[in-house]
């Protein structure tokens, strides 16, 4: 390969003539922008222990009234972005939003999707385009992009989940905003996609939505997770995707989300693929290998992966099954041409 000609080869009187007319020589740069064979990765693996953050998030609780936060989220934030940058990876946010006993988080909607994955705590709901949610540890709640949506919480215990969105993707494209509203008229949760292969066809055509599915509890995605697993008795790969129940298609446009079982004892070395993802073990104890870095996950602790990065998971029990939570990038490396796997 080449070596280029570098900025300071080029005489000064030259590049400031250049900069006055917002001129830029592509060559000193073009080496970075297009490195050979693999992309130049910022977003580090990187661990986030519950049990360290959950204190964090509790102080901010007292720290931090409602009415001050809206949202009372501490952020996993990739130091490899920079830490105010608030990115796990390229495309995905995720964070860590506490809801105390008799709070409210006002409505809004949003050009950013997002997904919740709860964490702890009984008695919270969301509220998304006029239907309630209820939220129980596991569940995996939508919020697509433009849905008014807002949390209430009639329990007695904090609750906690993790929010995952496409915000730095959005706001990347300068079409990031919000809009404050009024509180919802909520309906009660219309629970009418929990059986596959199975969609409700009210005469004569069948109902348009773009998200007919909202909901998907735990109960389910773990259930079915255990009926493949018994399926398939070897060590093939148990994983499920979460999917609208209408087309098949990824459940948002831009992040796909997945549900993973680990049996006792397995280990399982993932493609090495483009996106990044994120981890979140909901059950059981496992060790994640991401590159050179090894993270010991316990229930609900997060990881996260870069893209082009061999990852090996572990379940650390012999005995019992390990589930986790994952969300990556494949949806819009798909869209864009960009997705790829590569032999390792
Ligand atoms: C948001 O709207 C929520 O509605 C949570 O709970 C986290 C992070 C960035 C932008 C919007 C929510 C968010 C967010």
């Amino acid at each position: 390969m080449t070596e280029l000609g570098r900025l300071e080869d080029l005489p000064a009187d030259y590049r400031e003539a250049l900069a006055r007319q917002n001129l830029v020589p592509l060559w000193p740069s073009l080496r970075a922008l297009l490195p050979p064979d693999k992309p130049q990765l910022r977003t580090q693996p990187t661990h986030w222990s519950y049990k360290a953050l959950r204190p964090l998030l509790m102080r901010a609780g007292e720290l931090t009234p409602m009415e001050k936060a809206e949202r009372r989220v501490l952020v996993l934030a990739n130091p490899g972005h920079s830490l105010e940058k608030m990115q796990a990876s390229a495309a995905i946010y995720a964070g860590m939003q506490l809801l105390l006993p008799g709070e409210w988080a006002p409505a809004h909607r949003h050009t950013p999707n997002a997904v919740r994955m709860i964490v702890e705590g009984d008695g919270a709901y969301t509220t998304v385009d006029g239907e309630r949610l209820p939220m129980s540890r596991g569940d995996l709640i939508l919020t697509p992009n433009g849905l008014w949506h807002e949390h209430g919480h009639e329990g007695s215990q904090p609750v906690v989940w993790l929010d995952v969105l496409d915000v730095p993707i959005v706001y990347y494209l300068e079409a990031s905003y919000h809009i404050d509203g009024p509180r919802q008229a909520a309906q009660p949760e219309q629970a009418v996609y929990r059986s596959a292969g199975i969609v409700p066809t009210p005469f004569f055509e069948r109902r348009q939505r773009d998200y007919p599915m909202l909901r998907y509890p735990w109960a389910q995605a773990r259930a079915a997770l255990e009926t493949l697993a018994a399926a398939e008795p070897g060590q093939e790969p148990v994983q499920i995707a979460y999917v609208n129940p209408e087309t098949g298609a990824d459940a948002l446009a831009i992040l796909g989300f997945y549900a993973l079982m680990l049996r006792p004892g397995q280990r399982l070395e993932l493609p090495v693929r483009s996106p990044a993802a994120v981890f979140h073990l909901i059950e059981g104890s496992a060790q994640a290998q991401i590159g050179p870095q090894r993270f010991v996950l316990r229930e609900a602790d997060t990881c996260c992966a870069p893209g082009f990065t061999a990852v090996t998971l572990a379940n650390e029990s012999t005995d019992a099954p390990a589930f986790l939570f994952i969300a990556d990038e494949t949806p819009l490396h798909r869209k864009l041409g960009l997705y790829e796997r590569r032999n390792p």
